[in-house]
């Protein structure tokens, strides 16, 4: 599987699945939250309660992930997922991981070749951006996906693809 770093808005991705940085609501938010639900309209939304109500009653676990529609959007699924948010006390790093390896393998599972990520946590629920790109980047690069055979990761706004770009060089 390829890796692409790109600046960008993950809503005008071109890809099969886009993957959203949600709630355990998963009935919408901010971030790019509400920036999906916005673009991709209220099909969206609907698909959202309907996978509460027959399959999650008490909200998405962190770290899990599920499909549905992508509406308005290009893409043709949005896979959501539920980061943690950042602690400095306690290491939820393996949630934040889990967040990667479970969108991968929804995608994987219904036959997505390509794969867009926002940041995840790494807005509102506060992770720091440097550790957020290198727990992403180390969970892709360790993937063996039937399917999917590009997973590219959106940075929104020049400062958080600079930081972006500062980890990959550093290897
Ligand atoms: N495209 C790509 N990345 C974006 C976009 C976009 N259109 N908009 C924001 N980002 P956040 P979280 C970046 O806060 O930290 C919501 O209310 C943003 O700059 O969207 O996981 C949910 O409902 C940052 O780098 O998600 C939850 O309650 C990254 O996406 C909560 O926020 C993630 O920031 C989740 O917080």
């Amino acid at each position: 599987m390829r890796i692409n770093v790109v600046e960008g808005d993950i809503t005008a991705q071109r890809v099969d699945a886009i993957v959203n940085a949600a709630n355990s609501s998963l009935l919408g938010g901010r971030g790019v939250d509400g920036a999906i639900h916005r673009r991709g309209g209220p099909a969206i939304l609907a698909e959202c309660r309907a996978v509460r109500a027959s399959r999650y009653p008490d909200g998405l676990p962190t770290g899990q992930a599920v499909a549905t529609t992508a509406g308005d959007l290009p893409a043709r699924w949005v896979i959501h997922t539920v980061g943690p948010v950042w602690s400095a006390t306690e290491d939820r790093s393996a949630l934040l991981r889990d967040c990667y390896a479970n969108s991968l393998r929804v995608a994987d599972e219904l036959g997505a070749g390509t794969v867009a990520y926002p940041l995840i946590s790494a807005g509102i629920y506060g992770w720091p951006v440097d550790d957020a790109v290198r727990q992403a980047l180390s969970v892709l690069r360790s993937a063996e996906p039937a399917a999917v055979t590009e997973a590219r990761l959106v940075l929104f706004g020049a400062d958080t693809h600079a930081i972006a770009r500062q980890v990959l060089d550093a290897g």
